[in-house]
């Protein structure tokens, strides 16, 4: 908006810019600048460079006239800032997924633009010198090894990677010669267990293929539309034609068409839908390794939360999907969709233990259970999935031996789930040459704080240079990556994207990330997931209540005494309740909220809080976290006297009776409250708003994006308990003068999901974009190869010797059986 302010001419850079900048307020800038370098070496956040600034600049007036010119605009785009005397190194983020960086000289003021790799190293020197002046350190650069890849050039279309892709791909279609074969290649390759479909060996050049259409086509032109392909399955043969056409003339027959189409000149339209309908997918591995994966009394176990959600709701919409698409296409072939977990020996009376377990409401599809071997014999606990690592290059071998078996041949998609099961899939899918997607549902880089600058301080706990490292090889290992939001791959305004901070980024001592990942790249897309509406559907639909779980429900919220499954109680039963459910992790903020409702003496007032989380007794976790979360808890309790306000309810695994529960809380005209200090998607969110509850989430990651604030729900700063606390106080005080209040934003958050967050869409979505990544990949077989072979490398030589580092548990745990 060029009549807010100074913003820099499209053509600018900011080291073109930013001397102009400092001169125009050299007094200023040379007291702010000796306040960056005065407290010699370290890293400046954005704040503490606001901070700074406002330190130098006394004067009120100077300072917001300053903050409004060029300068203000710069400062205000920079993300950190590596202080070494004399230089201040800037990173400046213009635009989500635009860096620039650029050296100042504190005493003259003298401005250059460098390198990202240069401005790691400043941000080395900070915290490894020698390293940083090494000339041999380790450098990983997959932009040099990967420059043929066509990139996105806007930050609007980040995450519409398979539009692009399709753009990309009909034009090189359409250069006759090499690339109208490659379509024809690819369809002579299609086939199910050796069963040819589409076309045969008889069309093996283009001119055969094309005449052979127009009889074909002109043949079933002339039959009733519903004429089933058997019927003319025959002849069809003779002329070259397998089955997987259509299932009646009429589907043959556009589909005939749409290739023909295609085959005269391309275009992205036309050739997504023709690959929409190709026969190219039948069976589909998906891994997700850590926690415990089942189909009961497993939710809200530690590292066992939305991921299983999201997969079992996953599978069943591809399922439908597959089983639709496979009966249009005319065979009758079973789809398989195989979820590769851990078998967890001591499953805590959870299937968790049992090798091969049927998918609830699915026809074929299986969870397969494979254990962790070490040299010592099966592990048989639980581990924390920050500590999975050095288990999975065997349990990937292990893994592909079962599947291959299961499924009588390979996948034709593998997708992995979190770093685990995106590590697994990425050594699998190179192994048997398979298509590959991977989903993170969070990236533990940018939860924790410098967590790559400072790994020497988490490594001990978090192990983070073995995650990060095979987060790194996944992302390049991958066809395509699927994201549940925009704000996932490239953050908001103000915010880089969880991709983004893989961009560039440094470990001293370890490795120095020049080019990790392009946010532009095209296999970034979006696909959000939905709740699954048969079980989350909202309160006012009375015939559907799940009313056999009232009296239970009731006694969970209102008994007066505590037991095993809840404690503290609710004096005043006519108030709203002000509800929340999570894993008790740090990042969840639960015990945030309970402090924010502790003080806040209005609130608590107008409601009611309870929450569902974990359990009491913290001498029966063996998860870090949640153990001093549950501490916490009992503390603020007892120090803000919370009984008669609060209720405490242990975490909860029966997901009919928690949909049920919502819609009792929507009963209170009470509200659903997410208070995470950071939330990759937050499937919780939506479950309320499925439910008809209103919702307040955190502002840190998915949930801004979900809700439109104070539209279809509100967002919350989990930074400012005051204001958060406040601004659902607010809300309640509305709703008393105003009821009507409460109905509106409780609708309206039910038409943002219709429109945006359900299953249905994001199974089409999914199997698109295996269907046009899958010949993408063989258009570009010999980059494909190259970045195999530096991952390879990547993976030998460096993920292998950080896995070793991780203590495996002691002899006690082991199974005694002998090593297959
Ligand atoms: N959940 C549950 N019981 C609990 C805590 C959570 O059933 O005690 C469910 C919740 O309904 C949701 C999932 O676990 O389906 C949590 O997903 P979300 O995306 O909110 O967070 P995650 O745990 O994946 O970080
Ligand atoms: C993991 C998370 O942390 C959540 O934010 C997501 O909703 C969940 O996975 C499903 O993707």
């Amino acid at each position: 908006d060029s009549s807010s302010g100074p913003v820099l001419k499209r053509a600018d850079t900011i080291a073109d810019s930013m001397p102009d900048a400092l001169r125009q307020s050299r007094f200023h800038m040379k007291k702010c600048f000796a306040r960056f370098v005065a407290r010699g070496k370290r890293l400046l956040k954005h704040q503490q460079i606001m901070e700074d600034l406002e330190k130098a600049v006394e004067d009120r007036g100077e300072r917001n006239k300053l903050l409004e010119g060029l300068l203000g605009y710069i400062l205000s785009s920079t993300q950190e800032a590596a202080v070494v005397p004399p230089y201040v190194a800037f990173a400046v983020r213009p635009n989500p997924g635009f860096w620039e960086f650029v050296k100042v000289t504190a005493d003259d003021l003298q401005v250059e633009g460098i390198e990202a790799t240069d401005y790691l190293k400043c941000k080395e020197m900070i915290f490894d010198e020698n390293w940083a002046s090494d000339e041999n350190s380790l450098e990983i650069d997959f932009g040099a090894i990967d420059f043929t890849t066509p990139r996105l050039a806007l930050s609007s279309s980040i995450g519409n990677g398979l539009n692009f892709t399709t753009k990309i791909l009909s034009s090189r279609l359409n250069e006759r010669s090499q690339s109208s074969n490659a379509l024809l290649d690819y369809l002579l390759s299609l086939n199910h267990q050796g069963e040819n479909l589409m076309i045969n060996d008889k069309l093996n050049n283009l001119t055969k293929l094309q005449t052979a259409l127009k009889v074909a086509e002109t043949y079933v032109s002339a039959l009733r539309k519903d004429t089933p392909y058997q019927r003319f399955e025959e002849r069809f043969r003779e002329w070259g034609f397998d089955k997987g056409w259509g299932n009646t003339a009429g589907r043959v027959k556009e589909t005939m068409r749409m290739l023909s189409e295609v085959l005269e000149a391309a275009d992205p339209l036309k050739l997504e839908s023709l690959f929409s309908r190709l026969p190219n997918m039948f069976n589909i591995v998906i891994f997700s390794i850590h926690g415990y994966f089942g189909q009961a009394d497993v939710l809200g176990l530690p590292d066992t939360g939305g991921q299983v959600v999201y997969i079992l709701d996953q599978v069943r919409a591809l399922e439908e999907e597959l089983l639709q698409k496979i009966k249009l296409q005319g065979l009758s072939v079973k789809p398989q969709i195989l979820v590769v977990t851990r078998l967890i020996p001591d499953a805590k009376g959870t299937k968790c233990n049992q090798e091969l377990e049927p998918i609830i409401n699915t026809k074929h599809s299986h969870i397969l259970r494979v254990p962790f071997w070490t040299e010592k014999g099966i592990l048989r606990q639980w581990v924390s999935r920050f500590d999975i690592y050095p288990y999975l290059e065997r349990f990937a071998q292990d893994a592909t031996i079962k599947i291959l078996d299961h499924l009588e041949g390979k996948p034709d998609l593998i997708i992995g789930n979190y770093t685990d099961g995106n590590l697994v899939s990425s050594l699998m899918a190179n192994k048997l040459g398979v298509t590959q997607a991977t989903i993170a549902h969070a990236l533990e880089k940018t939860k924790y704080e410098d967590s790559d600058v400072k790994w020497n301080e988490f490594d001990e706990k978090y192990h983070f240079t073995s995650q990060f490292t095979a987060d790194m090889i996944s992302m390049n290992s991958a066809d395509f990556i699927i994201t549940s939001t925009y704000q996932e791959i490239a953050g908001s305004t103000n915010k880089p994207g969880q991709y983004e901070a893989h961009t560039a980024f440094t470990m001293p001592g370890l490795c120095r990330v020049v080019f990790g990942i392009s946010v532009f790249d095209p296999k970034f897309n979006i696909a959000a997931p939905g709740a699954d509406q048969s079980v989350y559907f909202p309160f006012t639909e009375k015939q559907q209540r799940l009313i056999e779980f009232h009296p239970a429900i009731e006694e969970l919220l209102y008994s007066k005494d505590d037991n095993e499954e809840h404690i503290g109680y609710l004096e005043d039963k006519k108030k709203p309740i002000i509800f929340s459910m999570a894993r008790l992790d740090k990042v969840k903020n639960l015990s945030g909220l309970v402090e924010w409702y502790a003080k806040n003496k209005r609130l608590r007032s107008l409601v009611n809080l309870v929450i569902v989380g974990g359990f009491f007794n913290p001498g029966k976790s063996k998860d870090r976290e949640e153990i001093s979360e549950i501490k916490k808890m009992h503390s603020l309790i007892e120090e803000y006297k919370l009984k008669g306000q609060f209720r405490w309810i242990a975490a909860q695994t029966d997901r009919y009776r928690n949909s049920e529960l919502y819609r009792c809380i929507a009963d209170t005209k009470g509200a659903f409250v997410q208070p995470a200090m950071y939330e990759a998607f937050g499937l919780t969110v939506i479950e309320a708003m499925n439910c008809g509850l209103p919702t307040f989430a955190t502002n840190q990651g998915g949930p801004a994006e979900i809700i439109v604030d104070g539209v279809s729900g509100f967002h919350i700063d989990p930074y400012n308990g005051d204001e958060s606390s406040n601004k659902i106080a607010d809300f309640f005080e509305i709703c008393k003068t105003d009821p009507e209040h409460w109905n509106t934003i409780s609708k309206a958050g039910l038409q943002r999901i219709n429109e945006c967050y359900t299953w249905k869409i994001y199974a089409k979505k999914i199997l698109n974009m295996g269907s046009i990544y899958g010949i993408w990949r063989r258009l570009n077989k010999e980059q494909k190869l190259a970045k195999e072979r530096y991952i390879h490398m990547l993976y030998n030589l460096q993920f292998r010797n950080l896995a070793r580092k991780v203590p495996i548990p002691g002899e006690a745990s082991f199974d005694p059986a002998p090593m297959a």
